[in-house]
């Protein structure tokens, strides 16, 4: 890397994608255009998160609108806000987004990029004031820039992924990516309007002593979970599930640690989409050298199949991973 010496901690957001843009030799600059963007849409929604609470007594402080509508949804907001940074930088032609059924094509056939987002993550804790998040993965289109897309265009392995990243919205607000050559994370400074990169080049410890797994969905899980969360209690690790994806995932990335979410009775598959929150989530582990696995294979080689399909999910400390995959096989 030879832009290496050039940034350090504290370097601007802004600054690390334009030095970091040598890593594309061919690259236009439209990634790094794109990432911008949706730093952006971050900071807005980021602005809507911390005035979340204040919402429901707009009127009290003169924050109700002149038609005197009522306050949409932090999801739903994050949702515009996302769509609009996308499809106003022109560098997108597609989105798929949790928050809308169908493909959103943005009839912009010179776009080079196809992006799957979870506008706003950990929806059972946007009302409660507990971290969320936003998850993103970027692909390059398949079809011929200025053709209309396709299914294939969308229909991408996580292994296709140019850039992935997400948000946490917690004590601080964070932007955490990568582009396929190691994993940064940037800190907000909100009176600025600046994030920070605060984590260069983040290295996930490759054993933790922290299981995340929601417990009360104990009675549906294969013996095969059984078996290793009993190995995870008989060792004495620590239990957190904050139950907000990213906030997670970060916290067990930065300190050692498993997620699991595996398929349950009523959802074989489990309860977490492959496009817009495992895959951006696979990729990233990967980088910082974890792993993320759904029981049988790498999460990055799944072929999607549909837009909104779920995935059983096993992500974190390689280690751990490989024990957790071990137990698996074990009752298989
Ligand atoms: P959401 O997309 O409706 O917010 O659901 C996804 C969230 C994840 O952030 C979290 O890891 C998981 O659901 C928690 O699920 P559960 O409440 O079943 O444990
Ligand atoms: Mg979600």
């Amino acid at each position: 890397d030879q832009s290496g010496m050039a940034y350090s901690v504290g370097t601007t957001l802004d600054r690390f994608i334009k030095l970091k843009q040598s890593d594309f030799p061919f690259a236009s600059g439209e990634l790094s255009q794109l990432l911008r963007d949706i730093a952006l849409a971050a900071k807005i929604v980021n602005r809507e998160t911390n005035r979340a609470g204040l919402a429901n007594i707009g009127g009290a402080f003169g924050q109700t609108n002149v038609q005197g509508e009522e306050q949409q949804k932090l999801d739903v907001i994050a949702n515009i806000r996302f769509m609009r940074a996308l499809s106003k930088g022109g560098e997108v032609c597609a989105i798929v987004s949790e928050e809308e059924d169908a493909v959103i094509d943005l009839q912009n056939n010179s776009g080079k990029y196809v992006v799957a987002i979870d506008p706003l993550d950990g929806s059972s804790n946007i009302d409660v004031n507990i971290s969320i998040g936003t998850i993103f993965s970027i692909y390059r289109r398949k079809t011929p820039i200025g053709s209309p897309i396709q299914e294939e265009d969308v229909m991408q392995p996580g292994t296709e992924q140019v850039a992935a990243g997400y948000v946490l919205y917690g004590s601080s607000t964070m932007l955490v990516y990568t582009t396929g050559f190691g994993v940064n994370g940037f800190t907000y400074e909100a009176s600025l309007g600046e994030f920070f990169l605060s984590h260069p080049n983040i290295e996930a410890p490759k054993n933790g002593k922290i299981y995340s797994i929601n417990e009360g969905l104990e009675k549906s899980w294969t013996d095969g979970i059984k078996d290793y969360i009993g190995f995870c209690k008989s060792e004495q690790l620590s239990a957190r599930y904050i139950g907000s994806l990213v906030a997670d995932f970060h916290r067990n990335l930065l300190k050692g640690g498993i997620y699991l979410y595996p398929g349950t009775q009523s959802n074989p598959n489990g309860k977490l989409r492959l496009l817009y929150e495992a895959n951006a989530l696979a990729f990233i582990a990967e980088q910082a050298g974890a792993k993320a696995t759904d029981g049988n294979q790498r999460i990055l080689e799944i072929q999607p199949t549909s837009l909104h399909q779920r995935t059983p999910l096993y992500i974190g400390s390689d280690k751990m991973v490989d024990e957790a995959l071990r137990r698996i096989a074990r009752h298989k």
